[in-house]
């Protein structure tokens, strides 16, 4: 049998968009918050389970439950609750067996793991605590105490989650371009070297494509810096509209900028550059009254699963391949086929 059964608070459930402190918020708001936490209880026992939904009914929490290790791990699984509460014997998967398997999933947020177990010796403690498990209670638990555990279990996975937000926005932050919001040379190198292993094995078609503004001085030096940061703007929406979810475009530096093409077959590359180079040079600027017009080259260079080339070989080529288009009178776009 899956699912023992789940029970939900009554109160309606609300939506916070981003962590909160405890001691920020009001006691009333305590409340509220503990309704988004889901609190896993495992236990062979229906009597225990029982037990341990009286206790926790005082608080909102969301509650599952589940009758032994194999129902805890699919609604693990499932739901990525951030408190489990479990008795350690159990007849298929034991609480220790369970407390190991949830802390090898690294895909999961931070789980707190309390045991509550008739198990009384020292050693079974410091075996639990190995295994994984954050607190550990002994039969017959006291109710306050457990609910005061998970108290501290909330702080934890609060403060868990603000520090993986956190460092999800700072690893965003080092992989982005603050001008055009593209990501930079750091990010489309990670981005395009594990791609580019892909078309060596799978033999995809993969473009380099170095994109850079003419004449881009004279924009700066005729009318301001704030009028060449807009055209770098325009330039960047250009590539990022006409670049599919599956490929990557970002600014190397200056402006000069990178988009990286797969599956695009040879006889539609210049085509499809081409749109690039069409569409930035349609546009007009409104600066100092004047409608002003700028375009750009291109270079591209293209990979074959023959070659032996790395990424930085595939960007130097494209690179020569920009410099004839500027060599020829710029506004182009110059290939070299693999
Ligand atoms: P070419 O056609 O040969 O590419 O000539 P260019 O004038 O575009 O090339 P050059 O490399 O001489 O000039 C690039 C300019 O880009 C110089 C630099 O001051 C300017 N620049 C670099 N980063 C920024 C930026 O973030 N904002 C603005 N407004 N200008 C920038
Ligand atoms: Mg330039």
């Amino acid at each position: 049998m899956p699912l023992l059964y789940c029970r939900k608070p009554d109160l309606e459930r609300r939506q916070y968009s981003r962590p909160i402190h405890f001691d920020q918020i009001p006691r009333r708001s305590v409340e509220l918050l503990a309704e988004r936490y889901e609190v896993l209880v495992v236990d062979d026992s229906s009597v225990h389970r029982r037990i341990v939904e009286q206790t926790l009914a005082r608080k909102s929490y969301s509650l599952l439950f589940a009758q032994n290790g194999k129902e805890a791990v699919k609604l693990f699984q499932e739901h990525a609750p951030c408190i489990v509460v479990s008795d350690w014997v159990m007849p298929d998967l034991s609480g220790l067996e369970l407390c190991q398997r949830i802390r090898s999933d690294a895909s999961k947020p931070y789980t707190y793991i309390i045991l509550i177990t008739s198990k009384h010796e020292r050693a079974d403690m410091l075996e639990g605590l190995q295994a994984g498990a954050d607190e550990y209670l002994t039969k017959p638990f006291d109710p306050e105490e457990l609910l005061a555990r998970i108290g501290v279990g909330l702080r934890i996975v609060e403060l868990n989650r603000e520090l993986v937000a956190k460092s999800k926005k700072l690893e965003e932050a080092v992989q982005t371009d603050p001008l055009t919001q593209l990501p930079n040379r750091r990010a489309i190198e990670k981005w395009a070297s594990k791609q580019l292993r892909g078309a060596a094995r799978h033999g995809f078609p993969f473009w380099v494509i170095v994109g850079d503004i003419d004449c881009f001085k004279a924009v700066n030096d005729t009318f301001g810096h704030g009028a060449g940061d807009d055209v770098l703007r325009q330039f960047a929406e250009i590539l990022r509209k006409n670049t599919r979810a599956s490929d990557i475009c970002g600014r190397l530096g200056g402006d000069e900028f990178l988009v990286v093409l797969t599956h695009v077959n040879p006889e539609h590359i210049e085509t499809t550059v081409s749109k690039f180079r069409e569409q930035f040079a349609e546009l007009s600027f409104p600066f100092q009254g004047k409608s002003v017009g700028v375009t750009a080259s291109f270079g591209v260079a293209g990979f074959h699963r023959r070659d032996l080339g790395d990424f930085s070989t595939l960007i130097r080529k494209a690179d020569e391949m920009l410099y004839e288009a500027k060599r020829a009178g710029r506004n182009l776009v110059k290939i070299s086929f693999p």
